[in-house]
């Protein structure tokens, strides 16, 4: 299967490219009023994700709207929590929120790990985009990372401190690292699933990773991303830990190819922390979009030439907001795809 635009591909592998690939973190969503209008007419979210016809073409929006160098499978990360035995129902305005929560050992052990079997309808969907992309750009598959994943199950929802998930890191040790052990080992099933199903590259959100220590982090997220890492196979991988530049020397030794950076570090220094081997994802304050287009284009440009012409895929520090005026989005985008590295 040859891509006819595989810049991300190869970037990811640190292959040479003739420009940097660019995509956006939840550019399928409600930045775009294909999106919004589709959103209407469905109950909600999670009827959405779980309809592979609905899911495929959320996915394809962006691409024929932005032309970006990537689709992402339109999913949500709480899937493998829920398949594990905690149902969730999203709530507009509000976010996630479990029925039930993890409390105590009892309640690990009425979860089970998911074969990913149970995901078949993201798999679906999976197959839809790939045929319906006819190789025209890459397909990204993705997947909570282990401690961002239990932190919604301990936690039922969104929260500022994460304090009640941490509260059971640091008084449950011997529980905690069960349930991090059973959500790795649903998620290199998930994934395995993903690739099987097609997809070209996969992104793990480890979205909450900047409410640890870098100890705890070490402790409690770093091992099981390593264990993930070292399963997965045949496609490149990129980790994404927001707000954990206290991990990057770390993240070396993690098997990844690409480390996706948020925007609160210069990015020299991020590139010292981390070596020269690895590809860098990000990394655009995503309110800098929020601003003309003549300072998203010199943002832009100043972020591109920090970079440098290689091993660099520009992408936002986190997923682009929902009222993002689709005008800067497109102004970041083709600020990338017609920039010239002299
Ligand atoms: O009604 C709606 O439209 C709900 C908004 C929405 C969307 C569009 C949610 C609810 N999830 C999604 C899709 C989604 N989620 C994608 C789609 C692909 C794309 O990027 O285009 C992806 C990759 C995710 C991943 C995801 N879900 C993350 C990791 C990325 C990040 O932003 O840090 C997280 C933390 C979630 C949980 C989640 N899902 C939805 C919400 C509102 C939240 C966050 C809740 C919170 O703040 O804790």
């Amino acid at each position: 299967m040859n891509l006819k635009n595989d810049l991300l591909l190869r970037a990811a592998r640190g292959e040479t490219i003739e420009r940097t690939p660019v995509w956006l973190m939840r550019q399928a969503g409600r930045i775009l009023p294909q999106y919004r209008a589709l959103r209407k007419k469905v109950k909600d979210f999670k009827g959405l994700i779980a309809n592979p016809e609905l899911a495929c073409e959320v996915t394809l929006q962006p691409v024929k709207e932005l032309g970006v160098d990537a689709a992402i499978i339109f999913s949500d990360i709480l899937v493998i929590p829920e398949e594990m035995g905690l149902p969730y129902n999203m709530i507009d305005s509000v976010g996630p929120r479990f029925q039930k929560t993890v409390k105590n050992v009892g309640d690990i052990k009425s979860l089970h790990v998911c074969d990913g079997d149970e995901l078949d309808y993201v798999y679906e969907a999976i197959s839809l985009v790939k045929e319906d992309l006819n190789n025209k750009i890459p397909l990204i598959g993705f997947s909570g990372a282990p401690w961002t994943l239990f932190a919604y199950m301990v936690e039922g929802g969104g929260s500022k401190t994460f304090s009640k998930a941490k509260k059971f890191l640091f008084t449950e040790s011997e529980s905690a690292h069960k349930l991090l052990d059973m959500i790795s080992d649903s998620v290199i099933a998930y994934l395995q699933g993903q690739i099987d199903a097609g997809v070209d590259i996969v992104q793990i959100f480890d979205s909450w990773a900047g409410v640890l220590s870098p100890e705890a982090y070490n402790n409690y997220s770093l091992p099981y991303l390593q264990k993930i890492c070292n399963a997965i196979d045949g496609v490149p991988i990129i980790v994404f830990a927001k707000d954990a530049h206290y991990v990057l020397e770390d993240m070396k030794e993690v098997k990844c190819d690409v480390v996706g950076l948020d925007w609160t570090m210069p990015i020299s220094e991020s590139r010292k922390r981390l070596g020269k081997k690895k590809t860098l994802q990000g990394n655009l304050d995503p309110c800098i979009l929020y601003s003309d287009a003549a300072d998203i284009k010199l943002a832009t440009e100043v972020m591109l030439k920090e970079f440098g012409s290689q091993k660099h895929i520009a992408n936002l520090g986190h997923g682009v907001y929902p009222d993002t005026p689709l005008d800067g989005v497109k102004c970041f985008i083709d600020t990338v795809k017609q920039y010239k590295f002299e």
